[in-house]
């Protein structure tokens, strides 16, 4: 069985985190943002082998920012910062980049923001389902309407796939240790409620500067 303390994913810490990463003038703060998806990665971690791929690709984009972060830490501060510096110096990446050379900042986020559209969808969906709903389900209904459309047709089989493997509602309530149903749907839409604010402060950093699409 899981401990609900240490070193295993905490929804404490994926909360903190999140609120965290927003600072006072409504920036979002780079480090903080990674470690909320550190603790994601936990979380898909403790799901099982089939989500190894997801965890994988994952962790790639964040250590893609990781290594941003390394060695320019004031121009990688925050999104607004890196946005302004990677524009300034022509790193985006506007166009398809090759192979050979390290994606920017800008496209890397935009792929683990579209994923957090998906989250809060599905913490919503979760936290007003019932014990008969099937989580599967409400992952690929999430999938749908979030991401499927920036994704290729392979990896939305793979998806596909992963979804069949979705543990039942009453053990992804274990992950985040809750018992209680209340309690459930409190914390869940909390999660849910502190995501949708950093996913909309990034939006409209990415419409702003016309990044929605970056390749
Ligand atoms: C636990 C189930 C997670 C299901 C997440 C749905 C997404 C699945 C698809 C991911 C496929 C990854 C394969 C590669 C995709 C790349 O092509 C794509 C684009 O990048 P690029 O460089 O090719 O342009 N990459 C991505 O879109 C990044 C995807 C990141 C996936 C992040 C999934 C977030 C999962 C969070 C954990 C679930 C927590 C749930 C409940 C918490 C309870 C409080």
């Amino acid at each position: 069985t899981r401990q609900c303390e240490g070193k295993d994913f905490q929804i404490t810490r994926l909360l903190g985190a999140f609120r965290s990463c927003i600072s006072e003038n409504g920036h979002i703060l780079l480090k903080e943002y990674l470690s909320g998806w550190e603790e994601l990665i936990k979380f898909m971690d403790s799901l099982g082998m089939v989500f190894g791929f997801i965890s994988q690709e994952t962790t790639t984009k964040i250590n893609i920012m990781r290594g941003h972060l390394t060695g320019n830490s004031d121009e990688y501060h925050t999104l607004q910062s890196m946005v302004r510096y990677e524009l300034d110096r022509g790193l985006v990446n506007f166009k398809e980049l090759p192979q050979d050379q390290v994606p920017s900042g800008c496209r890397t986020l935009l792929r683990l923001h579209r994923a957090l559209k998906w989250l809060q969808l599905f913490l919503y969906k979760l936290s007003t389902s019932t014990s008969q709903d099937n989580t599967g389900e409400l992952c690929a209904l999430a999938y749908e309407k979030a991401l499927a459309h920036h994704h290729s047709w392979f990896v939305r089989q793979a998806a596909a796939l992963a979804f069949l493997a979705m543990p039942p509602r009453r053990e992804l309530l274990q992950v985040i240790c809750v018992r209680e149903e209340e309690e459930a749907q409190l914390v869940l839409s909390t999660a849910a409620k502190a995501i949708v604010r950093v996913y909309n402060l990034t939006q409209d950093v990415y419409e702003a500067y016309g990044m929605l699409e970056l390749p």
